[in-house]
């Protein structure tokens, strides 16, 4: 695998599904909803099953479990859009949800545009959707987030855009904002409100960087909102004044030229990324129609299932 993600080699890392190893998928798991795979322990049988029946599958889901804890992130190539081959093949990196995915939700959620859209809007209009991580309200938000292309948008535009939490923390440095980083690093900042109206929104830091990989959490406009209404749950004046001073950061850094890898993922380019340490995103979608998105969101299997001994080993 690749020694520097950000030098000369490609990041995200690709890995290319062999024709053969999607064939099988689409035999097995084509009919499959996601109603059917949502027991995690359907996902588990799905798996045990792929692995002993579709050629090239182990090694496949080995390179891609490798790629994205090595890389934060990685591609596949060549993958089936429906919904039983992603949970299938998705599997090996956690138990597939649909808490929380789409409104309503769904193990496979459909991005493409919907004026009428009234929840999750972002997504399904054409705005650029600026970097962020998924799920920021949630009070454990998903470990990874896949995201597959049915359909690229005619014009080419709607590109993925893509950073590690650890390019951020050192665009950060080099731009002299220590103070910024350090208040960032504080669990005090209010994500949400909560789902339940009245709640009291999570409390979380946005960076941390307590040894390995810098982990993130960060919607700018949900956090931007939260704090405006934050001295109700409990922040001062000052630390609201310091937490907007160092999200206004981040934003300076993340609008500066040649830090923020952009792609266009192409049918059957499939995304697979740490949502504890890639921030993503995409521009603005310019095409009259077209750009079709699936997107699915994962828990660690330990987190979300403590009695699973799976191991792909
Ligand atoms: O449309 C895209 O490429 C990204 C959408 C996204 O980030 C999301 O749905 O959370
Ligand atoms: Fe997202």
């Amino acid at each position: 695998m690749l020694a520097d993600p950000h030098g000369t080699a490609q990041w995200p890392p690709r890995i290319r599904m062999a024709t053969d190893t999607a064939t099988g998928l689409e035999r097995r798991f084509g009919a499959m909803t996601g109603e059917d795979l949502t027991p995690p322990a359907a996902q588990r049988e799905a798996l045990a099953e792929a692995l002993a029946t579709v050629p090239g599958l182990g090694a496949l889901q080995r390179d891609l479990v490798a790629g994205v804890r090595d890389h934060g992130a990685a591609v596949l190539t060549g993958m089936p859009l429906n919904d039983g081959s992603l949970i299938a093949v998705s599997s090996c990196l956690g138990v597939v949800t649909a808490e929380d995915n789409g409104f309503p939700c769904r193990m496979v959620w459909d991005i493409r545009e919907d004026p009428q859209a009234s929840e999750d809007p972002h997504a399904q209009q054409r705005d650029r959707f600026d970097l962020h991580t998924d799920s920021t309200f949630s009070a454990r938000p998903h470990d990874t987030i896949g995201m597959v292309c049915a359909e690229p948008a005619a014009d080419g535009s709607g590109r993925s855009l893509l950073l590690t939490a650890d390019r951020l923390v050192r665009a950060l440095r080099a731009a002299g904002h220590e103070g910024e980083l350090a208040r960032l690093g504080r669990p005090d900042f209010p994500f949400g409100p909560g789902r339940v109206a009245g709640t009291a929104p999570h409390r979380a830091a946005v960076l941390s960087l307590v040894g390995g990989p810098a982990r993130v959490r960060y919607r700018f406009d949900l956090l931007h909102r939260a704090l405006d209404r934050s001295t109700a749950h409990g922040l001062t004046d000052g630390e609201v004044r310091s937490a907007l001073a160092a999200i206004a950061a981040v934003e300076g850094v993340l609008a500066g030229p040649g830090l923020v890898t952009s792609l266009l993922l192409e049918r059957g380019d499939y995304l697979l990324l740490d949502n504890s340490r890639v921030l993503h995103g995409r521009t603005a979608v310019t095409a009259s129609a077209g750009r079709h998105l699936r997107r699915l969101k994962l828990r660690d299997h330990a987190a979300a299932d403590p009695t699973s001994s799976l191991s792909l080993s």
